[in-house]
């Protein structure tokens, strides 16, 4: 199945005409909790397991899309023009290809992300996110929630998660059109709860996580176990998000990033994205935790760390990681 093909079922093909000239959208940047490690289907970016994520409230992308009268797209992150032959380019432009009919029109695309780059924090999520609302927005596809996940998840896996707010799990789904395979929101709100930004380093990562996916899926003898694991701690998450057991929800975060770098390092040849800081930190966490401090972790495809914490600790856990870039996912919530 192409994801030429999907987009006429979700869409139809009569819709392919600008509506109006210019359209903005934002989405938040996500978490996984219960990671999305492995494809059953690298065309359509369809995921072996289901996964679950919180999204970081007003930290994220915002995109700016408008029809222009030029030979080829335009792409501008925080202000900086993107050469079209970078990776970063090239894939924007591949999943815009998507909504170009005989037509062949191009875009301008002015994307902004509020998370400070030195937070490292992927993009990809909450950018192609943004592009999918900005271009329900522009072409007025008029789409619901389950179908602009579904769009969003062409451009990146996760980013059919960035499309709401607060906890929100993406079922893996059965069908090999991924008609099923969609993220939603779980409607259960955490005021209390914080996530912290623990940058350990900025250099680029020795392996992109696509390929570091990959690798895991095709040679590691563990990922075997991996959708046992996941469906094990999705339970555990999901539950103690419901009866807000803290310890219980961090315990089982944390062992589900520790067993996806373990997945990893049995690879071949090996993934390894943890660094010598990493680990102190690590081990800095569970030695707080020794002391009485509810605190646990979680690491994506990089070196750095996001802190798992409850409000009522966030002085303690400021006053040992300096570097902290603090997040209340619900902040708006609470505003409200
Ligand atoms: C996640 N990660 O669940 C996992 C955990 C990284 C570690 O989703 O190939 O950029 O675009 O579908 O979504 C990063 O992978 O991959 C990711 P594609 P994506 O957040």
């Amino acid at each position: 199945m192409k994801r030429e093909d999907i987009v006429e079922q979700l869409i139809g093909n009569n819709k392919f005409t600008p509506y109006i000239e210019k359209s903005t959208a934002f989405a938040p940047a996500n978490i996984a909790l219960c990671k999305y490690w492995g494809k059953r289907d690298s065309g359509l970016n369809l995921p072996v397991t289901s996964s679950l994520s919180i999204s970081l409230g007003s930290r994220g992308t915002e995109t700016t899309l408008s029809v222009i009268d030029e030979k080829e797209d335009r792409i501008i992150l925080n202000g900086e023009e993107i050469q079209a032959e970078t990776e970063f380019a090239k894939r924007i432009t591949e999943f815009l290809n998507l909504f170009r009919r005989d037509n062949k029109i191009h875009f301008l695309v002015k994307t902004n992300n509020n998370i400070p780059t030195k937070a490292g924090i992927a993009s990809s999520a909450s950018g192609f996110a943004a592009l999918t609302l900005a271009l329900n927005k522009l072409f007025h596809f008029e789409l619901d929630n389950k179908s602009l996940s579904i769009l969003a998840r062409l451009g990146s896996g996760s980013a059919a998660r960035s499309l709401f707010r607060g906890f929100v799990k993406w079922h893996k789904g059965e069908r090999e059109d991924g008609m099923d395979s969609y993220a939603q929101s779980l409607n259960d709100s955490w005021p209390n709860l914080r996530v912290g930004l623990l940058i350990v380093s900025m250099a680029e990562k020795p392996i992109g996580s696509r390929e570091a996916m990959h690798r895991t899926v095709e040679t590691s003898p563990y990922y075997k176990h991996w959708p046992q694991k996941v469906a094990d701690d999705m339970k555990v998450i999901e539950e103690a998000i419901y009866r807000k057991e803290f310890g219980l929800f961090g315990q089982a975060a944390e062992s589900n990033a520790l067993a996806m770098h373990a997945s990893m390092l049995a690879a071949q040849p090996p993934v390894l994205y943890f660094q010598p800081k990493t680990i102190e930190y690590i081990q800095q966490i569970w030695q707080l935790r020794q002391e009485g401090l509810s605190l646990y972790f979680t690491q994506d495809a990089g070196p750095n760390l996001k802190l798992l914490f409850l409000k009522r600790d966030e002085e303690k856990v400021k006053e040992n990681f300096e570097n902290l870039e603090l997040v209340n996912p619900f902040e708006e919530s609470e505003e409200a």
